[in-house]
């Protein structure tokens, strides 16, 4: 007898059949209009080769040598141990640190998705255990939008992620909107996703009744497919990192021919003139004007005189996406596309204005927001230390060091136990030889993990856990108005355990057990929490009770209606009434404190600083191609590398990485060749796919193939499988948001001649039983 069961991951919900216990397939959901490849692959992954099925120990480790080996951590076999000496070592290990060095040197900053569910969130039960057991050194910012979160606040004021609920939604760009004009793009493919779970896939089709509506958009991307066929873009290509002059060639041309929105600037902005001054170039004797953009960018200097115009003339909207300010100064784009926006005279007009993140998950523009949803609580943690959330190796190379952050002097901790839960840092990291040579710096390393990938190879202790699909929770994404169930669809695999029990157990071993299960079992706690949701939503929201949803296995959250802190249109009626929540109360063109800070790097208004690698600088004479190392279409980063869709993506068994003809034909290379990547930091092979979709000196490589380096550690190594973050550096955005500059990389591309060497990477390491 089959049986249907709900599923909701991040990539969307789907329909497990199941028979007998077996999961036999995963079904899209009939009422998804656009549901993810993704979810009926991951069934081969569920049981696949890769599986830890029981704890582990890395043999150096339990013979008493954690920094024996200069690179042991990575190139070490494990030995199989029982639940109960795993959890003896970890508990033990834990009160030794704790004790010697202090709570700060316990590490929880743990970055990562994890999987959707309201109890099983990964991070959130690392950090619950942490912080009953004393406290730990957490991290902040994301990998995804740390320049974006620590600038943004600075010029619009508010929550860091608060613009999601403050910039036009898709149903208004097509009632109102013109001209689209987006920094990166609107990749359809990024909109699979949603953190946290998706009911519905929207963006594609209110996409579209975007351009029925007669909106015009202009794709400024690399990549012509980073907007769909359907939108009909223009494709402006330009060179990669450098919107921001661009942006200042659009913005000089719109001042000195007098079609900026003098209005608005004066009223509900602040520092204007300070700025232009910078654009007429009064103190560098640079006039940042069209002929000059277009130098720097590659863009037609009418191109950009044309945007300026039309820009002021249309209800036009300013879009920039996550990548542009994953790169080097990537608070300078973020910063400059405000401007840009106050400039061009919609800001605070139905559809128009600006908006960052449209399309980089299926929430952006398609709702403005849900109501809250319980979820596993957090306590406060004990130790005030933190660090960026991208600064791990240099902590781990050089505690005590002192690193400026947002107006702040910061001291590197002394981290002497890694506990890592939901997250992949070598894949997720840049410059992974540098980070294999950082992690061999801590005492211990102890990682919960499902398969065994680099992350759990670099481990000391790895606690098998159980995957979303084999654990009941329910969940609900950012901005998705829907709370779908998720009942266990398989046993866990082997050994393997919940988060939860694990950190219960540990707890229980520690002294605090109760405190930290509060005495629910895991489903009176998904019931706990569903319970508490639809309490704190009240008679109105009619959520079903518990067993009438876990029937349903779905429940409609009531919408989320403004007015919403911060709003552009407000600002724009009565700024005197309605400030925002910045020093001035206006959009902070020039920022007095971001001034105050004193930063060779990051001004007080935005600026042009030429990226550390980018093809107009002097590297690209030995490295010629810019590495776009991008979020991949087959996969959640690293997520379901193993899964049906990636696999088949893979190109004689490497990551697919994509040249612009006329690049490979000058090396020789054909479609479906592996070729070498390489720069001084590193090298990996990768499967050629020729496009003239991707323009020329550009190489686009997505991340997540799961690292699988010949000599970890050792930099120029080759990784076998095609991680981009082989290749990128681990260089800050800037003193001001210390965030990863992933997308600020030159590399050089051979054809790979030599016989090919097999891939590892979904191989676990030596085991003895
Ligand atoms: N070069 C380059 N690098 C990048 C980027 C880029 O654009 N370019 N993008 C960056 C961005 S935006 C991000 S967000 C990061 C993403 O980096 P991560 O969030 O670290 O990537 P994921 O692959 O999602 O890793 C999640 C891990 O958690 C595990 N996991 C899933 N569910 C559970 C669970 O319930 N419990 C436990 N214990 N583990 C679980 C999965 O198996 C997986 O190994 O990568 C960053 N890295
Ligand atoms: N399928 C899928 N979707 C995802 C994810 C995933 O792993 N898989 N990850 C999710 C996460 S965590 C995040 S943070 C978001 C990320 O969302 P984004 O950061 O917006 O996504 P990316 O795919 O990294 O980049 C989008 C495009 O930006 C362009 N680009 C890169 N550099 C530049 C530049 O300097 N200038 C300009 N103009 N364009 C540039 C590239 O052509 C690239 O295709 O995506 C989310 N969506
Ligand atoms: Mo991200």
């Amino acid at each position: 007898m089959e049986r249907r069961l709900s599923v909701a991951t991040h990539w969307g919900s789907f329909v497990a059949v199941v028979e007998s216990g077996r999961l036999l397939r995963i079904e899209p959901r009939g009422d998804d209009p656009a549901p993810s490849p993704i979810g009926p692959g991951m069934v081969r992954a569920a049981e696949d080769g890769a599986r830890v099925l029981r704890p582990a120990v890395r043999k150096g480790w339990l013979d008493g040598l954690p920094r024996v080996g200069e690179r042991a951590r990575g190139s070490d076999g494990f030995v199989e141990v029982s639940w109960e000496d795993a959890l003896t070592l970890v508990s033990d290990e834990l009160r030794r640190v704790r004790a010697r060095h202090g709570d700060g040197a316990v590490f929880g900053g743990s970055y990562g998705w994890a999987s959707a569910g309201a109890l099983h969130h990964a991070q959130g039960q690392l950090q619950r255990f942490l912080a009953l057991g004393g406290g730990y050194t957490d991290s902040r910012n994301t990998y995804s939008t740390a320049a974006l979160e620590v600038v943004l606040p600075h010029v619009i004021g508010g929550h860091p992620w608060s613009y999601q609920s403050r910039m036009p939604l898709w149903d208004e760009i097509a009632e109102h909107g013109e001209l689209v004009v987006a920094f990166g793009g609107l990749a359809l493919k990024n909109s699979q996703i949603n953190p946290g779970g998706l009911a519905r896939h929207r963006t594609g089709e209110l996409q579209r009744r975007c351009r029925e509506a007669g909106v015009r958009f202009v794709n400024v991307s690399p990549i012509r497919r980073d907007t769909a066929d359907f939108l009909d873009a223009e494709w402006l290509p330009i060179v990669p990192n450098t919107d921001t002059a661009a942006m200042l060639g659009i913005a000089h041309t719109m001042l000195v021919n007098g079609w900026h929105d003098e209005d608005f600037l004066r009223r509900c902005c602040t520092g204007f003139d300070r700025f232009a001054g910078y654009l007429l170039g009064e103190a560098d004797g640079v006039p940042k004007d069209a002929a000059w953009a277009a130098r720097i960018t590659g863009l037609d200097r009418d191109t950009i005189t044309g945007l300026a115009r039309r820009l002021t003339e249309r209800r036009s909207l300013v879009m920039v996406n996550y990548a542009v300010q994953r790169a080097d100064h990537g608070e300078q784009p973020i910063w400059m596309s405000v401007v840009l926006a106050a400039m061009a005279g919609s800001m605070g007009r139905p559809g128009g204005g600006w908006g960052a993140g449209y399309a980089t998950m299926d929430a952006t523009g398609v709702a403005p927001g849900r109501p809250p949803v319980a979820s596993f609580p957090g306590v406060p943690n004990p130790v005030p230390d933190f660090i960026p959330v991208a600064r791990i190796a240099d902590a781990l190379l050089h505690p005590g060091r002192t690193i400026d952050y947002d107006g702040r002097r910061l001291t590197l901790p002394e981290l002497r136990l890694v506990y890592w839960c939901g997250g992949n840092p070598f894949h997720h990291h840049q410059d992974l030889h540098r980070l294999a040579r950082a992690w061999q710096t801590p005492d211990t390393v102890v990682v919960h993990e499902a398969w065994w990938n680099t992350t759990a190879k670099f481990a000391d202790i790895v606690l098998p856990v159980a995957t979303g699909l084999e654990r009941d929770d329910f969940t609900a994404g950012f901005c998705d108005p829907h709370l779908t169930a998720m009942p266990k669809v398989r046993e866990p695999a082997g050994e393997s355990r919940t988060d939860h029990r694990i950190f219960a157990d540990l707890a229980a071993r520690l002294g605090y057990g109760r405190e930290f299960t509060e005495s629910r079992s895991e489903s009176e706690w998904v019931r706990h929490l569903y319970e508490r949701t639809r309490a704190a939503l009240g008679d109105e929201a009619a959520l079903p009770d518990f067993d009438e949803f876990w029937r349903r296995s779905t429940a409609e959250l009531p919408a989320l209606t403004g007015p919403f802190p911060g709003s552009f249109a407000a600002l724009r009626a009565d700024p005197e009434r309605f400030p925002l929540a910045t020093p001035s109360g206006r959009i902070e063109v020039f920022s007095a404190e971001v001034d105050s800070f004193g930063y060779d790097d990051c001004a007080g208004h935005p600026t042009w600083y030429e990226p550390a690698e980018w093809l107009g600088g002097d590297l690209a004479g030995r490295y010629p191609l810019h590495l776009v190392s991008n979020q991949p279409a087959s996969r959640l980063h690293s997520q379901y590398d193993n899964g049906g869709r990636s696999l088949d993506s893979k190109v004689r068994g490497r990551e697919p990485v994509t040249l612009n003809p006329s690049d490979a034909a000058a090396r020789g290379i054909e479609d479906g060749a592996v070729v070498r990547l390489h720069n001084d930091r590193g090298s990996c092979l990768a499967g050629a796919v020729l496009s003239d979709e991707v323009r020329p000196g550009v190489v686009q490589l997505s991340t997540g193939a799961w690292w699988d380096p010949v000599r970890p550690g050792r930099g120029g190594s080759l990784d076998r499988h095609g991680n981009p973050n082989s290749l990128t550096a681990d260089r800050p955005c800037s003193r001001l948001s210390q965030g990863p500059s992933a997308l600020s990389a030159l590399v050089e591309v051979e054809l790979h001649d030599e016989p090919l060497p097999d891939v590892l990477a979904f191989v676990p390491p030596p085991i003895e039983h």
